[in-house]
């Protein structure tokens, strides 16, 4: 596929064989089906899970592979070839694990890195409904009282919630100090007051599970602070400078797949006489898909490389996740192009490419904040 994989070590050569084979075999043969139902296969979740596909990038002391961001960017760009929004589902745990691996005790990565090693989902609960792009104007609270935290409000648009085993959230502990007045807290499923709102029925990546999240008068005790109170915020930051990057990967498979079938369908499409991939204008359709799979690509590795090496680069996961993004969605609406009825019928899977490249360049931060991030770069001092 890629003259790229040239330069990955036999190891990752391996883990990126058996990802394919696994997507195909297993995820891609239930997609459509899943996808019209629209909800996560968790059998299916539980399996990759025990072949170690959920913890793929979680340390070795903690129960994972300790495999590295390379190895979990290759797994995401094979899954996000056969189904997005699997591969979504598996790195939103990894979302939420996150910023415990960063700021959490002992005590809290174990706990919720068992979780997520084991085949346990996981929520990064930072959306509200009136704070998306605006982050910090988050508007749940957390109040301390007896050595407990009373949290109260609600999140919404939160990956996995129906099936997450804990909440990463984030509140304010100080309504007066603006972004360093949020905190963020690890919360049980079975907390009392914690329950799951409304259902999204989603356009795309129907198989992750998307709803809101409802804290009411939700008790937890002081040692469920993640890291230090005021520094939710920054933590918050730090966790989607790194995740960006796993968007980037299963963009870039959506992107991939895009070109795959669009090179299959030209070739057999026969047209005025001759199959349309003789015709330059379907030609150059699929070189400029081309060009833009291996620029996502590189960027994906380069950004890997740079994370393995112990640099999470928050310029370049942002230029790579909206690079990559937008690569899919223009691939994918190319690929509806070029298979064109085809492409329109939901009896293929083009169609279903569109709808799930779409969201990636919504969610962890609109393309439009990723050039926020960008530019905020370009100008510190
Ligand atoms: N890493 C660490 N700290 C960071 C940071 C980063 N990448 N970016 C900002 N911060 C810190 C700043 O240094 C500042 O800290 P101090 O108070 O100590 O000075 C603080 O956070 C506030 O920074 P800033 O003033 O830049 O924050 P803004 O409110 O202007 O917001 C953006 C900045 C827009 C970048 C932020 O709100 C954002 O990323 N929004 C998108 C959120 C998102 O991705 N949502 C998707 C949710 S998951 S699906």
């Amino acid at each position: 596929i890629s003259n790229m994989s040239q330069l990955l070590s036999e190891e990752l050569l391996d883990i990126q064989k058996m990802a394919r084979e696994f997507a195909e075999t297993k995820l891609r043969p239930i997609s459509k089906e899943w996808d019209l139902i629209g909800d996560t296969p968790l059998d299916l979740y539980r399996k990759a899970a025990e072949l170690g596909y959920t913890s793929l990038d979680i340390p070795e002391s903690m129960g994972g592979a300790g495999l590295g961001a390379l190895a979990s960017s290759l797994m995401s760009e094979e899954f996000g070839k056969a189904d997005a929004g699997f591969a979504t589902t598996i790195q939103s745990s990894n979302l939420a694990l996150i910023p415990v691996l960063l700021a959490g005790t002992q005590e809290q990565k174990k706990f919720a890195s068992d979780i997520v090693v084991s085949g346990g989902l996981a929520s990064f609960c930072l959306t509200e409904p009136n704070a998306g792009s605006d982050a910090g104007s988050i508007r749940t609270k957390a109040v301390k009282q007896n050595g407990e935290y009373i949290i109260n409000g609600r999140k919404c648009f939160i990956t996995n919630a129906p099936h997450s085993q804990f909440y990463v959230v984030f509140a304010k502990t100080d309504m007066d100090a603006g972004t360093r007045g949020i905190s963020a807290f690890l919360v049980e499923r079975d907390r009392s007051g914690l329950s799951i709102g409304k259902h999204e029925d989603k356009m795309g990546i129907r198989l992750s599970t998307t709803a809101d999240v409802l804290l009411e008068n939700v008790h937890v005790p002081e040692d469920h602070l993640l890291g230090k109170e005021g520094r939710g915020f920054h933590l918050a930051m730090q966790t989607l400078d790194r995740t960006r990057l796993e968007c980037a990967a299963i963009s870039t498979g959506i992107a991939q797949r895009a070109l795959d079938l669009s090179i299959d369908y030209a070739k057999t499409r026969v047209t005025f006489g001759k199959p349309i991939a003789k015709l330059q204008a379907i030609q150059f359709m699929l070189a400029d898909m081309e060009i833009r799979c291996q620029t996502a690509r590189s960027l994906v590795y380069e950004c890997a490389r740079l994370v393995d090496s112990g640099t999470v680069n928050g310029k370049m996961n942002a230029i790579a996740k909206a690079y990559a993004s937008e690569a899919a969605m223009q691939n994918a609406l190319d690929a509806v192009q070029i298979l064109s009825g085809y492409g329109y019928s939901r009896e293929y899977e083009a169609e279903k490419l569109m709808r799930d490249a779409k969201i990636f360049m919504i969610f962890e931060g609109t393309n439009q904040i990723q050039r926020v991030v960008i530019a905020g770069h370009l100008l510190k001092d």
